[in-house]
């Protein structure tokens, strides 16, 4: 470990921090490695119920470090296939919920690593830029799976063609924001979101996180099929039964 990006666990949320804040926490081979680790850590872990994904310093993350670029075109696309795409597909698959807490601007792979985490929330000054139009490069990261279907086709299309750094409040009208914080309550409101979410039923969160990610690929047949199997599950559960108790001899 080079120490390239942080491991912090608070009760049962971990902390992934991006570390390398005097080069706006830009991607290296090695950090992604790292990224990816932490990733797997936090899945091991039976105790955690949450990761935050966010950046030290200003930013969140400028991407691709530009220094660190492959030496031919056909290495740019062995280092999507080999360290970011596993990055992509762990978060999108993590057992834990899983929060983006944009500190700062969020450029290329990195904006498109946020919007792959469940939740995603900004402090006012953060920026989301699909930087890659500006260096002749099309949005990856999953950014082309992704943007159609938060944004929808037509803010994808000007977000990919422009490369704008879209603002914080924008990005939440857009719906890649879930909610935007003051910069100086940020860490305090993350850290709240993320132990509120932690007390949520894990397995509620788990089939939550399966029913809605499995919808995308699914006609409503089929999801209602899923939603009434999920349910069950779910309905199953301690928590279920603990919470409809508690209703109930509230004496409603
Ligand atoms: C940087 C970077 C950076 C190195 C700022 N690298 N130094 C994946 C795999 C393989 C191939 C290709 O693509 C990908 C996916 C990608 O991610 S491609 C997209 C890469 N990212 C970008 O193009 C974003 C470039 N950066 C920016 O647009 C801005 O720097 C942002 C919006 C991040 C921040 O803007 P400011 O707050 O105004 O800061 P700045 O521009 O003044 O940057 C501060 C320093 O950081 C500066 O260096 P200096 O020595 O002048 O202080 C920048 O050169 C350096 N830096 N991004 N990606």
């Amino acid at each position: 470990m080079e120490g390239l990006v942080r491991y912090g666990t608070a009760g049962a949320v971990a902390t992934l921090t991006l570390a390398r804040p005097g080069k706006l926490n830009a991607f290296t081979r090695p950090m992604l490695k790292e990224l990816r680790e932490a990733i797997d850590r936090a899945e091991a872990d039976d105790t955690l119920r949450v990761l935050v994904l966010t950046g030290e310093g200003r930013a969140f993350s400028a991407g691709q470090d530009l220094n660190h670029m492959p030496e031919t075109s056909a290495g740019v696309g062995v280092i999507l296939e080999e360290d970011y795409a596993p990055v992509v597909t762990r978060l999108m698959r993590h057992r834990l919920v899983t929060v983006a807490a944009i500190n700062g601007p969020a450029a290329g792979a990195a904006a498109n690593i946020a919007l792959a985490c469940d939740i995603a929330v900004a402090a006012e000054s953060a920026s989301l830029m699909q930087a890659f139009v500006r260096i002749g490069l099309i949005p990856d990261a999953g950014g082309t799976w992704l943007l159609p279907r938060l944004v929808g086709l037509r803010n994808a299309m000007a977000l990919a063609l422009t490369g704008d750094a879209i603002p914080a409040r924008e990005a939440q009208a857009m719906g890649m924001v879930y909610r935007v914080f003051p910069d100086a309550a940020f860490a305090a409101e993350v850290e709240a979101l993320a132990q509120r979410l932690a007390a949520h039923s894990p397995v509620a969160c788990r089939l939550i996180k399966e029913s809605l990610r499995d919808s995308l690929g699914n006609d409503l047949t089929t999801q209602l099929a899923l939603e009434a199997r999920l349910q069950s599950e779910a309905a199953g559960s301690d928590a279920f039964r603990e919470a409809v108790a508690r209703f109930l001899a509230k004496g409603r």
